[in-house]
């Protein structure tokens, strides 16, 4: 009997390990493409299946229509009050084909982006009301705010420095940038050229596992949206509308899914669908440029540049389109 007890007590504590929404934080650079609209959509969708729990979003842009876009597409996943930070007085600004049509079009209440509090100061208070190793922070844009972040002192928030509070707080760091293999070329390519200084620092002084997820080829050969377009088209969508303003001049509807294999692999890990490599680190140039290297191996870097053995991108592509898909669903 008293086995049978704790067989069911062990069952029950596996079962509250399985279920445990994974806490995230999500930093965009919700401006200059649109994959950053499909990732936070699709990270709502976690949050519908029970799957991940939203606690803030992050914009690294100073481009004035992210953070209202951010609100917009949270307040259309019914989660209007999610805390939202955006960078402040120094940072990168990429303009966007998309931001301001979305905020004019559709509900929010931040209006620009400067009537959002400093990131750093979000990511402070944040952090430091959560269980110690439990939030994942997933970037999918510039890391300016991560590296103001770890500069930051105590304040009203913590005792503890920026630098002690991700070590004490974040489980582990999901951060889109960058490709791979890049062992003959090094590229100057997407998140890590804006604001290569802010890069050099967070990879390499951040205090936690990082796991970098690539674009290129890639995250090309991973077509998402398609759905947003074959489903039931009356009712305003700006999940829908951004990508359609965005893709408009391609002609195309679908596009590549860097920021969203970056929001999966926060939530699920890499498994079954992308190849983890562990041994090597991410060599930052001072220009942004980058390169995968093997040695030294740095135990903090691992990096996400390939799909697993046998796994076919459609099928990644059509599991990534139903998170998308569950926008239409109202
Ligand atoms: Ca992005």
């Amino acid at each position: 009997m008293r086995n049978g007890i704790v067989l069911i007590s062990l069952f029950c504590l596996h079962l509250s390990a399985v279920a445990q929404p994974v806490r995230i934080i999500f930093d965009t650079d919700m401006e200059s493409d649109v994959d950053d609209v499909g990732a936070l959509a699709m990270l709502h969708g976690f949050v519908n299946r029970g799957d991940a729990e939203i606690l803030a979003t992050i914009s690294s842009s100073l481009n004035p229509w992210s953070a209202p876009t951010i609100d917009v597409i949270n307040t259309f996943f019914g989660r209007p009050d999610i805390p939202i930070g955006n960078v402040k007085t120094s940072g990168v600004y990429r303009n966007s084909k998309y931001a301001k049509t979305i905020s004019e079009r559709y509900p929010q209440d931040i209006g620009l982006g400067e009537n959002a509090p400093d990131a750093t100061r979000i990511y402070r208070k944040i952090l430091s009301g959560q269980p110690d190793n439990s939030v994942v922070v997933v970037t999918v844009g510039y890391l300016t705010n991560l590296s103001k972040l770890l500069n930051t002192e105590a304040d009203e928030h913590s005792p503890l420095s920026g630098m002690e509070l991700a070590a004490k707080k974040v489980k582990h760091l999901v951060c889109m940038g960058g490709r791979y293999p890049l062992q003959q070329d090094p590229g100057k390519w997407g998140n890590f050229k804006p604001d290569p200084q802010a890069v050099r620092h967070v990879a390499n002084d951040w205090p936690t596992r990082i796991i970098f997820t690539t674009g290129g080829d890639f995250a090309n050969a991973i077509p998402t949206g398609k759905i947003l377009f074959e489903r039931d088209d009356t009712h305003p969508n700006p999940v829908r509308e951004a990508y359609r303003v965005f893709l408009k001049e391609w002609n195309r509807n679908s596009h590549h899914s860097a920021d969203l294999i970056a929001v999966y692999v926060a939530i699920k890990g890499h498994e079954p669908y992308f190849k983890l490599r562990t041994h090597g680190y991410f060599h930052i140039f001072e220009d942004g440029t980058h390169m995968w290297r093997i040695n030294p191996d740095n135990p903090n870097h691992h990096i996400i540049g390939e799909l697993a053995e046998g796994i076919d991108a459609s099928k990644v592509a059509s599991d990534f389109d139903q998170y998308l898909a569950q926008s239409t669903d109202k």
